[in-house]
């Protein structure tokens, strides 16, 4: 019997994320879910253990160390990742470059860049060793274009981009695939993190129009994780149909 594919997902406590570790747990994928809220982790894994293997890692990304210790203690079936999910990010704040916070760019290049990086490189070297291994990186259409005052969001989800593309051609040799899956407006606590738990701000990018929702982007996933070993889903940009570009969302459709 074929062994279940081992996924490990980062930001698997909320949004996108979790919508992802529910509808793989669904078709059988063994899990291990990451996150910094622990009592979401207990809780998620305590929703889906009844259907498939779940394990779950407390480590912040920006952590090396934790990174590297908390994939090092992994064992049993859950060593061996075959895919990688490098989904945690957030953006923090929305501001001018004049006007921007210097602890938001920290947070969101130190996450969203040197996270994915950190992470990557201590599950990749098993790929490269296994000759094995499948990548997804969860990028942006902020990855694609700059809107205004998104400038180092955006700059960091570019860095994803170009991250994307250079795993893809390192790891091209040794049969592992990678690819982005880059969404649009997608409801989640995105908007809150970025506006700080200003719960009024946030609930306002989402009006007005009908936003994707995480379960939208768990079944892209889905579908680039369950193609046959020629295809590889380099690159994809889904936005909601309201969605014509970064700047440019019709309302009421
Ligand atoms: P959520 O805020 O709902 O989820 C973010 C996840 O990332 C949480 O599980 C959070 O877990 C985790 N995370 C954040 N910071 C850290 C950290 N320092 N260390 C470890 N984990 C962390 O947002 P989304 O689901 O929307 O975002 C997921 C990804 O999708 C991000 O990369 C985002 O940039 C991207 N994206 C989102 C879009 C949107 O419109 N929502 C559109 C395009 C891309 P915890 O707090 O428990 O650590
Ligand atoms: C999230 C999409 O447009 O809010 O990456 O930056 S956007």
């Amino acid at each position: 019997m074929e062994k279940k594919k081992t996924v490990l997902i980062t930001g698997a406590t909320s949004g996108i994320g979790k919508a992802t570790a529910e509808l793989l747990a669904k078709h059988g994928f063994c899990l291990v879910l990451c996150g910094r809220r622990q009592k979401r982790l207990d809780e998620l894994q305590q929703q889906l253990e009844s259907i498939t293997q779940v394990c779950t890692l407390n480590f912040d990304v920006r952590d090396k160390e934790g990174v590297f210790k908390s994939v090092e203690s992994l064992s049993g079936p859950f060593s061996e990742i075959d895919i990688l999910i490098n989904n945690a990010g957030n953006a923090h704040g929305l501001d001018t470059i004049d006007q921007g916070s210097l602890d938001d760019w920290d947070a969101m290049l130190d996450i969203n860049v040197k996270g994915l990086l950190y992470v990557s490189k201590a599950v990749v070297p098993q790929m490269v060793t296994r000759k094995s291994g499948h990548i997804i990186n969860i990028g942006s259409t902020a990855g694609k274009e700059v809107y205004p005052k998104g400038n180092v969001y955006c700059a960091s989800k570019h860095a994803v981009d170009a991250i994307n593309q250079g795993m893809r051609l390192d790891l091209n040799t040794h049969g592992i695939r990678v690819g982005a899956i880059n969404p649009g407006l997608v409801e989640t606590e995105f908007s809150d993190i970025r506006f700080k738990g200003d719960s009024n701000k946030a609930g306002k990018v989402y009006q007005g129009y009908q936003p994707l929702k995480p379960e939208d982007i768990a079944e892209i996933i889905h579908f680039a994780v369950t193609r046959p070993y020629h295809v590889n889903i380099a690159d994809l940009v889904v936005m909601p149909t309201a969605q014509a570009s970064s700047t440019i969302v019709k309302k009421e459709l």
